[in-house]
C-alpha cells in the first residue's frame, strides 16, 4: 500500500534514489514509515526537526578490506562492514554477521531495525549492525580465529565500551566473539567491555546465550495471555537450528508447547513427538553438523529438502527464527489456512511486506521482529552494566530482569498501538513506540 502522507512518500523516494540496490533496507524503511503516518500528522515538530530525514541516513558507514590466510597458505579476502547508524540515546550496540550473502544493504537493513529495537528495551543503546561475507560454515577453527583477528584489527579503530559494541549474530558465536575479543584486547591494551555475548570466563553474562530465544517466547506467552491464550497445548513451528532457534524451543517447551519442527539452510525435521532438544544441542552446538543428522537419534522424524515447505506444517503458532524474507505471502497463506493464529518473530525482518498482510487479512496475532526479539540486545544491555561495574549477576537474575523487560516492551508496543487508534497492530506500536523515544532524543540533541 503506498503511502497517503505526502512528506513521508517523498522522503521515501529520496531514500529509495539515494540506496539504490539496497532491497532490504528499503523494506525495512517503507514497513517503518507505514507506522509512522500518523506520527508525523500529529507531531509536526518532529518533521520540523528534520528527525525523519536524519534518521534514516547512518551516522557513519564503515566499509573495510579483511585478508587472512587460509589452511593451505592461500590468501583470501572478504569485505567487513560496521554500520553506526544512530547514537542519539547510547553508544552504537549491534550484532556482527558472518554469512556469504552480507552485503550492504543487508547490514543497514538490520542496523536501521535496531535503533528501534534498542529504544523499546528501555536500555541507553544506541542502534549499529556489522558483518562480513565470510562464510564460517566448513572452516577450520584456526581459519576462523585468523579471520576474526584480521576483521578486529580494523574494527578496533572504530569501537569502544562507550562508542560502539558489537555482538553476535547469524555467524558469529561465542567462539567468533572470543577471538575477537582477544585481538581487541591485544591491539588496545585494554580490559573493557568492548563486545557482548563474551565467554562467561571473561566478562560475559549468564543467560546472554538463552537471551533472545527465551525472550521471544516471554513476548509472545504476553502478546497471547493478553488475547486470552498461552503456549500450554499448543503445536509451534520454529524455523532455524542456531542460537535463537534453540533457546525459543527450549522456553517454549518448557511453556507447555509442543515444538515439532527445526531447519537449516539445507532442509527441516518434523518430528511429531516434539524435537528432542538434547540432540538438537548435540549436532549443532557441539558437531557443527547438519539438522539432516537429527534423522540418527530420531529414525521416526521426517527430513524434507529445501527450507519453504516448512510453513506448510499445521501448528497453532510459529515462531521464525532463521532468517530474513524466510516467510512470504503464500507460505502465509499456508500457515493460516492450516490453523496457524500467531506468526511471533525471532529471526530480523522474516516476514516478507506481502505475507505481513496475509496475517493482518487473517486476524492472526503478529508479534514483530523489534519487539519480539530484543531480548538478545536487552540482555546485551546488562552485560556492559555488569562489566561497567565489574561484577557479574546470577543466571536467576538476568532472566527475571529480561522477563521483566520483555513484559514491558509488549506493553508499550499494546498501549502504543492504542494511542494512536490501531489496537492490536503491535507491528505499529513497536515501530512508534521504538521511534518517539529515539526522535525526542535526536530533537533535544538538535541539528547532529
Ligand atoms: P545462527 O547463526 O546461530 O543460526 C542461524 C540459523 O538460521 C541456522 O540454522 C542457519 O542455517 C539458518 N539460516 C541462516 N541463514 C539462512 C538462510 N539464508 N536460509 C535458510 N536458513 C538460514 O544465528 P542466530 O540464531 O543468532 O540468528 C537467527 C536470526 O535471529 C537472525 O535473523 C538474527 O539476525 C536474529 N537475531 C539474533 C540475535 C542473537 O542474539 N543471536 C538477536 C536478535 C535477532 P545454516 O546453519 O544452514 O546456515
Ligand atoms: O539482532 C540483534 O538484536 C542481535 N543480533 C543482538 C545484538 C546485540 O548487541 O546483542
Amino acid at each position: 500500500m503506498a503511502l497517503q502522507n505526502k512528506y513521508l512518500a517523498d522522503l521515501l523516494e529520496t531514500v529509495k534514489k539515494r540506496n539504490p540496490g539496497e532491497p532490504e533496507f528499503i523494506q525495512a524503511v517503507t514497513e517503518v514509515f507505514t507506522s509512522l503516518e500518523p506520527v508525523a500528522e500529529k507531531r509536526p515538530d518532529l518533521v520540523e526537526a528534520g528527525v525523519f530525514e536524519r534518521i534514516v541516513e547512518p551516522e557513519r558507514q564503515i566499509i573495510f578490506r579483511v585478508p587472512w590466510v587460509d589452511d593451505n597458505g592461500v590468501q583470501r579476502v572478504n569485505r567487513g562492514f560496521r554500520i553506526e547508524f544512530n547514537s542519539a540515546i547510547g553508544p552504537y550496540k549491534g550484532g556482527l554477521r558472518l554469512h556469504p550473502s552480507v552485503y550492504l544493504g543487508i547490514i543497514k537493513f538490520l542496523g536501521f531495525e535496531q535503533i528501534f529495537k534498542n529504544s523499546l528495551t528501555t536500555l541507553p543503546m544506541g542502534g549499529g549492525k556489522g558483518g562480513s561475507d565470510f562464510d564460517p560454515k566448513g572452516k577450520s577453527d584456526g581459519e576462523v580465529m585468523r579471520f576474526c583477528q584480521s576483521f578486529m584489527t580494523e574494527l578496533s579503530k572504530h569501537i569502544g565500551p562507550n562508542t560502539d559494541v558489537p555482538a553476535g549474530d547469524i555467524g558469529t558465536g561465542a567462539r567468533e566473539i572470543g577471538y575477537m575479543f582477544g585481538q581487541y584486547k591485544r591491539l588496545r591494551n585494554e580490559f573493557t567491555g568492548v563486545l557482548t555475548g563474551k565467554g562467561l570466563t571473561f566478562g560475559g553474562s549468564l543467560a546472554r546465550t538463552e537471551a533472545t530465544g527465551f525472550g521471544v517466547c516471554y513476548f509472545t506467552e504476553e502478546m497471547l495471555k493478553a488475547n486470552g491464550k498461552s503456549f500450554k497445548g499448543q503445536t509451534v513451528v520454529i524455523s532455524g537450528s542456531g542460537n535463537v532457534a534453540i533457546y525459543a524451543t527450549q522456553k517454549a517447551t518448557e511453556l507447555g508447547a509442543k515444538v515439532v519442527t527445526m531447519s537449516d539452510s539445507n532442509g527441516f525435521i518434523y518430528d511429531e513427538n516434539g524435537i528432542d532438544l538434547a540432540a538438537v544441542k548435540q549436532i549443532k552446538e557441539v558437531e557443527r553438523k547438519r539438522i539432516k543428522e537429527y534423522l540418527n537419534y530420531h529414525p521416526e522424524a521426517v527430513y524434507t529438502e529445501g527450507c519453504s515447505n516448512i510453513w506448510n506444517t499445521p501448528c497453532d503458532i510459529a515462531l521464525p527464527c532463521a532468517t530474513q524474507n524466510e516467510i512470504d505471502g503464500e507460505s502465509a497463506k499456508k500457515l493460516a489456512a492450516n490453523g496457524c493464529y500467531c506468526v511471533s518473530e525471532g529471526a530480523n525482518m522474516p516476514s516478507t511486506p506481502e505475507a505481513i498482510d496475509v496475517y493482518f487479512e487473517n486476524k492472526m496475532l503478529y508479534g514483530p521482529a523489534k519487539a519480539v526479539n530484543a531480548g538478545g540486545v536487552a540482555v546485551s544491555g546488562l552485560e556492559m552494566s555488569q562489566n561497567s561495574e565489574r561484577l557479574s549477576w546470577t543466571f536467576e537474575d538476568v532472566d527475571s530482569r529480561l522477563k521483566n523487560i520483555m513484559v514491558n516492551i509488549f506493553k508499550s508496543c499494546d498501549e502504543a498501538s492504542k494511542e494512536y487508534g490501531l489496537e492490536g497492530n503491535y507491528m505499529a506500536g513497536a515501530n512508534i513506540a521504538g521511534f518517539l523515544k529515539v526522535a525526542e532524543a535526536m530533537k533535544a540533541q538538535g541539528c547532529v
